[in-house]
């Protein structure tokens, strides 16, 4: 034993056993911080094996370029150096992400106000006694030096070694990269979430990759001036469709109720699915909204996404602009760009509150910090809902339905009028929930390609729920002051997959076309005004920049006092150009353009030999679909709202937003105000509302599952 004690001394006495002896104390402080502060949300060996693995290659990279060093001290200063430089980052995103569930990013290292809101004065009520753990092997390895149990090596390590740590460092490097890549495809260039990128690169590749963000967007940001603002403000005012009159403000000072409906598509709307010579309705509720007198039911309304996928939709009704034409603008500008996004303008038209319900973990497309620039006073992330587990919740998050009950303690609380987001997500790719088939009653399509099969089991949930939220609505009261508002983000079932979709809508595999996967770009939008009868299905066409502005005019505000690129749908002036979020791919009642090639929309016939005035007539679409793109992609990328001064709405301050604690916030908003809280929960005598939703329990859903039947009704969280 006092052998191997002695060689293991030994062998740290030497440079290289120094070096990979920080590798080894880095390693396992990274190993602790992952499962002990991080929420990762690391699934499955293979995602283990990378969280593993990536804290090494880098460090090594760094720590071995110290055996380049002949001079002992040096080597020895330079070696512990970069390991405590290596250490301070680790550990300030431990502790910043028990304010703000998020990594550090260089974005707010420069915006330094907030790292000192995270990591200044607050910082040490933050500290937790185990930290200790962080801090251990200083004394221990001064302890060690001290006793001259470890000695310094004097002899300077051989050059070509040297060269080879490097070489192996940046092999595993690639190799890491390389591994992550087939965990999750385009990693880098969508960035979906700050812990994807940790999880599978570890902390040190993340400050790399969040130092490119930043450099990205600040070159464009950098080339742009005030005077890029003027053929933006002109064509703000030349595109501006005024309101029809008839539906101007028509839902003013109502509370605005948003649901994201999930990968939902349009074709789903009154779809009967037949399984085995019996057919059945796959959302008979939607429908039913569909239907109504009090809904504006659009059926011409197509997704306008890109690779932002649900963050391009999102910052399509918020803002009014499009997302990029590249990776997500909520994950590369929206924690710094200045915007005017719905939140806030109606903050300054009366709305006491507004709030995002989502059943993921609140760092997701960054929404946790785009979000505060959004001027939103309240995000319910996963943090705030019933613990998930393999039953109530799959890969995106909480389950509908679960998500919209605990949603209710919070929602009765908003003061009047709010303005909300519910974010579904169990109709999400790959449509495997264990709530589908049986448990609900409804079957399985029987296509060869099973994530169709899911695709209907798993809207058909979906549908339930928001009958289920309705329901409450009618129940508690709310439903009739509100207006709601109900859209599909993006497609479900991808263009790769849509020639085995064909068959179930009637059509032939074989001849499925690009005209076809156009057309199944369309996802619903219905705005539904309780106590309206002026409703009907509208075939106006339009896409999901037409949103804020549609929603502005319905509660009367003027949309063009705002930097907006979309036109109000129920304007008679509104001109029907759908751009896709590529250059030359468009929709309009007569031609659509996609994938290269060009239809007439009404019959899909390919137009091949266009005469001249068709020729004319196609290039004035197509300018004008790409102008709007340019435009709005000017006003991202230049970060030109901040030099905007053609309104008075002013500035969002996001340090003025924090979305922890938030329940305590409200309730102790709500005693401040005694009498004058308008929440719903005041207006009923204090009494929770939480009850009156009657989505089926767990036990009702599982009856052969005893053990967690509590896991629906009570709510985990009480932050
Ligand atoms: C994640 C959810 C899904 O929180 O919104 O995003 P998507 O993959 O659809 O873009
Ligand atoms: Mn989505």
């Amino acid at each position: 034993m006092k052998k191997i004690t002695n060689s293991i001394l030994n062998f740290m006495s030497t440079r290289l056993g120094f070096v990979l002896t920080l590798l080894l104390l880095y390693w396992f402080k990274t190993m602790w911080a992952y499962s002990v502060d991080f929420n990762l949300d690391i699934q499955g060996p293979y995602q283990i094996f990378l969280a593993v693995i990536n804290p090494l290659p880098i460090s090594l990279l760094f720590i071995g370029l110290a055996l380049y060093i002949k001079r002992t001290k040096l080597f020895y200063s330079l070696a512990f150096g970069i390991y405590l430089l290596l250490f301070i980052w680790l550990i300030s995103n431990s502790i910043y992400y028990r304010e703000f569930t998020d990594f550090v990013t260089v974005n707010t290292m420069l915006a330094s106000s907030k790292v000192s809101a995270g990591l200044g004065a607050a910082a040490l009520e933050l500290f937790r006694p185990w930290d200790v753990i962080y801090i251990l092997d200083f004394p221990i390895l001064a302890f060690f030096f001290f006793k001259k149990w470890i000695r310094m090596d004097n002899r300077p390590f051989n050059k070509r070694a040297s060269f080879a740590v490097t070489s192996l460092s940046a092999m595993l490097f690639s190799a890491n990269l390389f591994l992550a890549e087939i965990d999750r495809p385009e990693l880098l260039t969508r960035g979906f979430s700050n812990y994807y990128v940790v999880r599978a690169l570890g902390l040190p590749a993340f400050l790399g990759y969040s130092a490119n963000q930043t450099y990205a967007a600040n070159k464009e940001r950098s080339k742009a001036s005030e005077a890029d603002l003027k053929p933006v403000e002109e064509y703000i005012q030349q595109h501006y469709a005024k309101p029809n009159p008839e539906y101007f403000g028509m839902a003013k000072g109502r509370n605005v109720i948003y649901i994201h409906l999930e990968s939902f598509q349009q074709f789903l709307i009154d779809y009967k699915l037949k399984v085995d010579d019996k057919e059945y309705e796959v959302t008979p509720f939607l429908n039913s909204l569909y239907h109504s007198k009090e809904t504006f039911a659009f059926s011409n309304v197509f997704n306008q996404v890109k690779a932002g996928k649900t963050s391009d939709a999102e910052t399509m009704i918020e803002t009014g602009l499009f997302g990029l034409n590249q990776g997500s603008f909520m994950v590369n500008y929206g924690g710094t760009n200045t915007q005017q996004a719905a939140p806030f303008i109606l903050s300054k038209n009366g709305y006491n509150s507004s709030a995002v319900f989502h059943g993921n973990a609140g760092s997701f497309w960054n929404r946790n910090t785009a979000y505060k620039q959004w001027g939103y006073n309240y995000f319910f992330d996963a943090s705030y809902f019933t613990k998930q587990n393999s039953s109530n919740s799959f890969q995106y998050g909480l389950n509908d339905k679960y998500m919209l009950k605990d949603s209710i303690k919070y929602l009765e609380r908003l003061q009047q009028p709010f303005y909300t987001k519910f974010i579904t997500v169990s109709n999400h790719y790959p449509y495997t929930t264990s709530l589908s088939g049986d448990d609900l009653g409804f079957p399985l399509a029987k296509t060869q390609d099973e994530t169709i099969n899911g695709y209907f089991a798993t809207a058909n949930y979906l549908d339930s729920s928001i009958k289920a939220f309705f329901d409450y609505l009618k129940e508690s009261g709310l439903y009739k002051n509100s207006i709601i508002v109900l859209y599909g983000d993006h497609y479900g079932i991808s263009n790769s997959r849509n020639p085995a979709l064909a068959p179930l809508l009637g059509k032939n595999s074989e001849t499925w076309s690009s005209y076809d996967n156009a057309m199944l770009q369309r996802v619903p939008y219905m705005v539904v005004i309780p106590g309206m009868d002026k409703g009907g299905i509208i075939d106006t066409y339009g896409g999901e920049i037409d949103m804020l502005p549609t929603l502005e005019h319905l509660l009367g505000i003027e949309s063009n006092k705002f930097l907006q690129v979309g036109q109000d749908m129920l304007s008679p002036e509104h001109d029907q150009i759908v751009a896709f979020r590529s250059a030359n791919y468009f929709v309009t009642p007569e031609y659509t353009s996609y994938s290269g090639r060009t239809y007439y929309t009404k019959t899909g016939e390919e137009i091949t030999n266009p005469d001249e005035k068709t020729k004319e007539e196609l290039d004035k679409i197509r300018e004008a679909a790409n102008l709007q793109l340019k435009i709005s992609d000017s006003i991202q990328t230049g970060d030109l709202l901040r030099f905007f001064k053609g309104n008075d709405l002013g500035k969002v301050n996001p340090d003025d937003y924090s979305y922890t604690n938030s329940f305590k916030a409200l309730k102790k908003i709500e005693k401040e105000k005694g009498d004058k809280s308008t929440s719903l929960y005041n207006q009923r005598g204090n009494q929770s509302t939480v009850d009156l939703f009657k989505a089926p329990t767990y036990k009702e859903l599982h009856p052969e599952d005893d053990s967690s039947s509590s896991t629906e009704t009570s709510s985990s969280s009480s932050k």
